[in-house]
């Protein structure tokens, strides 16, 4: 059994420059992990905070105080882990080492474990429960594929400044790929296409972008979705065959809830509940779209899943509405709210919690959209448990090389497919695209 020899944290800045944790795990005196945790701008209510009161110092206390039992675990198990770390915060939501420890010290405990196994992340991931048994092909026989990048184009909302559209992301899909190399090229093409078009039509646009790299333009929603889809026109793409946009309305941020309303300040409109469904259908139809993330609130199930009925083609995707936790993605499940979540491990706190969601979704034929944060750092994990996961995209951006990180794991880990990943075995072979 391998086991950890080693533990160690420090202070570190994510790509908003704002301050976060990292932990160095190391398994028999050799292999080190490091994962920093990221953060968000439009966070749910139901998510995992991130930090106790104290902040990042009130966490590293808990992991000095605690490292006599983190030495000595077992990282090779996600399940033995969360054990340790449960045993040091029993209570749900992590209240005493914040989400984002139990995010570090899981991540970082299966990237050494994976080092010591010889095996690449995204199979270590993928062999581990309550995930590998939910999966439809288990190891053996297990079939690893690409997600679909999917990409910020186009920022606003809470990833914005004032001028910018009230709806957080416009996100690009080349749908029509079939590597996941011409995947990632295709959105470059996009989103630099889209900067010619923002400056011709307004000489004074800076170039300036939102948190995760997309353009941030002064323009108002409907001016942006018709720029993003000019982009791919320009490029003679059709919209819904070679590429897709997307959009994260991230409705939480515009949903006043002691009004009943979904406040668009900058473009000065409001919506009721109806008036949202409606509004969103739209954009939906009009701009052919594949994906649509939390098109209402966090807490509208029911109006989710009025528009999940009208567009079963289209990804229609719980955000700040699942949170990454298990039971309320059953809930979804059973009303029918979504046929896809976001997974996203900080949400949660501990990697164990996202296997959990995983599983979930496996389980109740959720797709699976793994992500980034607002507010990242320059590490791939993700990238794996995108691939472990069977994610249907990964949601990690176009550029900025906190983005750009988690493109080029993909593209190291396609080296090796059709070839395996050296051990012979079968199950490590990537095969191509997941399904839409
Ligand atoms: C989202 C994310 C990532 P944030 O809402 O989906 O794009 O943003 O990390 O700010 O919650
Ligand atoms: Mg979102």
């Amino acid at each position: 059994m391998p086991a950890i020899t080693a533990v160690r944290g420090r202070l570190v800045y994510n790509s908003r420059g704002s301050p976060t944790i990292e932990v160095d795990i190391t398994t028999d005196g050799t292999h080190t992990g490091r994962a920093a945790a990221p953060s968000g701008a439009s966070v749910g209510i139901h998510e995992t905070a991130s930090f106790p009161e104290g902040g990042v110092a009130a966490s590293l206390q808990v992991l000095s105080d605690n490292a006599g039992r983190i030495t000595g675990a077992d990282p090779g198990d996600v399940g033995a882990m969360n054990k340790v770390i449960r045993e040091i915060d029993p209570e749900p939501g992590y209240p005493k080492m914040g989400g984002s420890l139990a995010f570090a010290l899981s991540i970082a405990a299966a990237e050494s474990a994976a080092k010591s196994a010889g095996k690449p992340l995204y199979r270590f991931l993928g062999e581990q429960e309550p995930l590998a048994s939910a999966l439809p092909s288990a190891p053996p026989a297990r079939r690893y594929r690409f997600p679909f990048p999917l990409g910020n184009i186009l920022g606003g909302g809470a990833h914005a400044g004032p001028g910018t559209p009230d709806i957080q992301e416009i996100l690009i899909c080349a749908t029509g790929s079939d590597t996941v190399q011409d995947a990632i090229r295709t959105n470059l093409e996009v989103h630099s296409e889209l900067r010619r078009i923002l400056q011709e039509s307004d000489p004074g646009f800076s170039g300036g972008k939102g948190d995760e790299g997309g353009w941030a333009p002064r323009l108002d929603n409907e001016k942006a979705l018709q720029a993003a889809a000019r982009a791919c026109e320009n490029l003679g793409f059709t919209l819904g065959r070679e590429v897709s946009l997307g959009v994260d309305f991230a409705s939480s941020t515009q949903w006043d809830a002691s009004r009943s309303r979904y406040v668009y300040d900058r473009a000065g409109f409001e919506n009721d509940a109806g008036e949202q469904i409606e509004f969103a259908s739209d954009l939906i139809s009009r701009f052919k779209l594949i994906y649509a993330e939390d098109a209402v609130h966090e807490e509208a199930f029911e109006d989710m899943a009025q528009i999940r009925a009208r567009f079963p083609d289209v990804l229609v995707t719980g955000d700040d509405l699942t949170v990454t936790n298990a039971a309320i993605l059953e809930r979804a499940a059973r009303g029918g709210s979504c046929n896809a979540a976001i997974l996203k491990v900080n949400q949660a706190g501990g990697l164990y919690d996202a296997l959990e969601f995983a599983a979930a979704g496996a389980r109740n034929g959720i797709g699976l959209v793994t992500s980034h944060r607002s507010g990242e750092s320059t590490e791939s994990h993700i990238s794996h448990i995108g691939i472990a996961t069977g994610s249907k995209m990964l949601k990690v951006g176009v550029v900025g090389g906190e983005r750009v990180a988690k493109l080029n794991e993909l593209l190291r880990i396609a080296e090796s497919r059709d070839g395996g990943d050296g051990d012979g075995t079968e199950h490590d072979l990537i095969q191509g695209m997941a399904e839409l």
